[in-house]
């Protein structure tokens, strides 16, 4: 059998341009960084244009300063800088990550020195637009189609849809080679000498680490929490989810088993290690859901919230796809404010056997797929 946790046979090095708008939040440019980073690990070349690049002071840093051999960071505005895009290097393949619409100029210039169909001889780039992480049914549908180019210096081109997914019809999960046996050896020593190091005041009691919104149930779950005869350290990111906690009514924290410690913003690298050394974790959005994944440990997850409540139908087909027992499922609804449930930690963050149970069975199959940067240099692989 092939072993699966490998990177995809071995393939040429390509150049990516890849195209990122900083909507809100930190997923976008969360999600392209992780890519970016994956792919030049792999021994490609990329070009990340992202409109606010402040995240990865703090995400990845010296990415800015061109410290990260094989990606270079530049600003969206100059992508339609035509003169100066037409002494860089022709690229093989362009990621419009999450419907971000790339400068008709870049195309413009791309098309000049390429011909649309690649008649001077140079293949136009496969162009990908790379969309949101959905566990729903119709993202096996859409993965892969294409949409072609009806207008435009790109004319007859066309672009294709790239879902991440859960399942082998899908493009799968981001997951960095290695990354499985550097969580594995996280190992209690390790797990001590990080709080050490990151001046976590830890005395072995339960550990659990919160990056959300605004959950419905925030103050509820923190003062059940509290009441449990075992003591809780919560580590609470900063932003949001400081600010979450800070307007809890103290009252409801009084004579409570739970300690508060507020984190700084951690690289990418080390906002793993949160995951890796909690016990629970409360993650949100696409990014951090799926490293909680990889984490391995009980989580929750804030999903992001959208106007026409299409989250509620994209969580559930999470929970379904997962196999959450139904104590998790009921805590999630109370966390999201779907339903004004009364919370109940059990089963969720505490006395959470089953929940682990469910997790580590789709986590064995989830490693059995291949990852979304493999599957994404295959699919431009036979684009091209
Ligand atoms: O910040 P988010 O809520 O991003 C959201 C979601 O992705 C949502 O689906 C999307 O539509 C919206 O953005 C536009 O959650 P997410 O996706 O987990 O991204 C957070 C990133 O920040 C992730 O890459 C982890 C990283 N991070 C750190 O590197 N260090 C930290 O200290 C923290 C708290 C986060």
């Amino acid at each position: 059998m092939p072993d699966m946790t490998a990177p995809c046979p071995a393939s040429p090095s390509l150049r990516w341009d890849i195209f990122c708008r900083v909507i809100d939040n930190y997923g976008d440019i969360g999600v392209c960084w992780r890519l970016c980073a994956d792919l030049a690990q792999r021994g490609h070349q990329v070009r990340l244009w992202v409109d606010d690049a402040s995240a990865l002071d703090w995400m990845a840093p010296g990415a800015r300063q061109g410290q990260w051999p094989g990606v270079q960071v530049l600003d969206w505005q100059q992508s339609s800088n035509t003169p100066w895009l037409h002494t860089l290097p022709r690229s093989d393949v362009w990621v419009e990550a999450f419907g971000c619409e790339i400068a008709p100029e870049f195309i413009a210039a791309h098309a000049h020195s390429t011909g649309a169909s690649g008649t001077n001889g140079t293949p136009f780039p496969v162009w990908i637009n790379l969309e949101y992480l959905s566990a729903e049914a119709w993202v096996e549908r859409c993965h892969g189609l294409p949409s072609p180019i009806l207008h435009g210096p790109a004319q007859g081109q066309s672009k294709y849809f790239f879902y991440p997914g859960f399942t082998p019809s899908t493009g799968g999960l981001l997951r960095e080679p290695g990354l499985l046996e550097r969580r594995q050896a996280f190992d209690t020593a390790a797990r001590r000498q990080w709080f050490a190091q990151h001046g976590i005041p830890w005395q072995g009691e339960r550990v659990v680490s919160l990056f959300c919104y605004e959950p419905a149930s925030l103050a509820a779950t923190l003062q059940s929490l509290g009441r449990e005869p075992s003591p809780t350290l919560l580590l609470i990111t900063p932003g949001r989810a400081s600010e979450a906690v800070r307007q809890v009514p103290p009252a409801m924290l009084a004579h409570s088993t739970l300690r508060l410690h507020f984190l700084p913003p951690l690289s990418q690298t080390d906002f793993d290690h949160l995951l890796w050394a909690s016990d629970f974790n409360a993650v949100r959005g696409e990014d951090s859901v799926v490293r909680a994944l990889w984490a391995g440990q009980p989580f929750a997850w804030h999903i992001y919230p959208q106007e026409d409540a299409a989250h509620h139908n994209k969580l559930q087909a999470f929970l379904q796809q997962l196999q959450a027992p139904k104590a998790v499922q009921a805590f999630h609804a109370s966390w999201n404010g779907i339903t004004p449930q009364p919370v109940r930690i059990h089963g969720c963050i505490t006395r959470n056997h089953a929940w682990k149970a469910a997790l580590d069975t789709a986590r064995s199959t989830l490693q059995a797929q291949h990852d979304l940067t493999s599957q994404l240099v295959e699919f431009v692989m036979k684009k091209r």
